[in-house]
């Protein structure tokens, strides 16, 4: 029996024991001598799987991004991104500190953002401004509650970001869970952005891993960058034979991840007190609001906390859940009967 039904992150899971047995069995050796067999065959998997020439492994979602920022951009340089996204809010201000370049933000509806106002906020060339150099995406969208890009937004967006001479990167952390969700391959996406950042320890189930995909020149230059930033690891193929074993194992199943996330949203909905709107979940992330239930989203967490499930509180009234492949239907189910429990217990 578990302890706790863990819905703060897909970030929680465990590996399995297969995944354990392909991470013991890996052949390995020196990746900063570019000699580990099992990272390079993984770099090789994603480049392919994200339709580019060449793809690098790193330690984190966050150090993915954050090497395609460097890479992309000058000290000075402006960067158009999303005001809810990722790399702008949970990144320790890294842009900033390791880059030197600004933020732009735009508010996107649920984090996804049109052409139209990316091109109505890039900068005129008037030494006055900052150097507007790139366009950060997010799909799917983390605080958007998991929301897709049209791949038609997609391409209208690096269409424009090409016509202004702009670079376009794309943090893919759950790419994965975008293309089972729509049928629409990671290549295809990938076909809209000069740079993809995928992260392995989300939905996928690996414990530590994720990549960045580019042009070879591009992924040359992140590779100078990542032994600057500290990014270089030695005999990497035992965590990248976790990836790979995610990749051939655990990438339809998400699919189980985005039906849970659907009856979680469509059960939260009948529960007085919660406002959702269940169409709004695209993929695995569940986000509501119990604004109306006369509790803040800090006493419900502590009250689910009480009945061993753990859920996201943030802000004063929301609430995210992520469902992941460590989480059954069944237990979806006892979530949904102890939400009812604690916001009737309320009355
Ligand atoms: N997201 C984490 C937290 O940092 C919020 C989570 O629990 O969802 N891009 C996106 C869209 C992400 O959601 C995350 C992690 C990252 C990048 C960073 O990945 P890591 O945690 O590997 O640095």
């Amino acid at each position: 029996m578990k302890e706790f039904i863990d819905l703060r992150s897909d970030t929680v899971t465990k590996p399995s024991p297969d995944m354990r047995k392909a991470m013991a069995e890996a052949e390995v050796g020196d990746d900063v001598y570019g000699e580990d067999p099992t990272v390079n065959a993984l770099q090789e998997k994603v480049a392919n799987l994200l339709g580019k020439e060449a793809a690098l492994f790193v330690p984190s979602g966050t150090m993915a991004n954050q090497l395609s920022i460097k890479t992309h951009t000058q000290p000075g340089d402006e960067v158009i991104i999303e005001a809810s996204s990722h790399p702008y809010n949970f990144e320790g201000g890294a842009g900033a500190a390791l880059s030197g370049i600004q933020f732009q933000c735009l508010k996107g509806s649920r984090g996804i953002l049109d052409a139209s106002q990316i091109e109505e906020s890039i900068r005129p060339a008037d030494h006055h401004f900052a150097v507007t150099r790139l366009i950060c995406l997010e799909n799917t969208h983390n605080r958007g509650g998991g929301s897709i890009y049209l791949l038609e937004k997609m391409a209208e967006i690096y269409r424009l970001a090409k016509s202004r001479e702009l670079s376009v990167h794309l943090d893919g952390a759950r790419l994965w869970n975008a293309s089972i969700a729509t049928g629409i391959k990671p290549q295809e996406y990938g076909r809209w952005a000069d740079s993809v950042s995928v992260c392995l320890s989300k939905g996928l189930g690996a414990p530590v891993g994720s990549l960045v995909a580019g042009s070879k020149e591009f992924i040359d230059r992140v590779h100078r960058f990542r032994k600057m930033f500290g990014g270089g690891m030695r005999q990497a193929g035992i965590i990248a034979a976790a990836g790979i074993y995610a990749l051939d194992h655990n990438l339809e199943r998400l699919r189980d991840d985005h039906q849970n996330a659907k009856r979680l949203a469509v059960g939260l909905k009948e529960l007085k007190g919660i406002s959702i709107d269940p169409k709004h979940v695209e993929s695995n992330i569940v986000i509501f609001d119990v604004l109306n239930s006369g509790m803040t989203a800090s006493q419900v967490g502590e009250a689910m906390k009480r009945e061993r499930i753990l859920v996201h509180a943030f802000g004063r009234t929301q609430i995210r859940l992520v469902t992941h492949l460590d989480v059954t239907a069944e237990e979806i189910e006892k979530t949904l009967k102890a939400f009812k429990k604690v916001l009737e217990k309320k009355e």
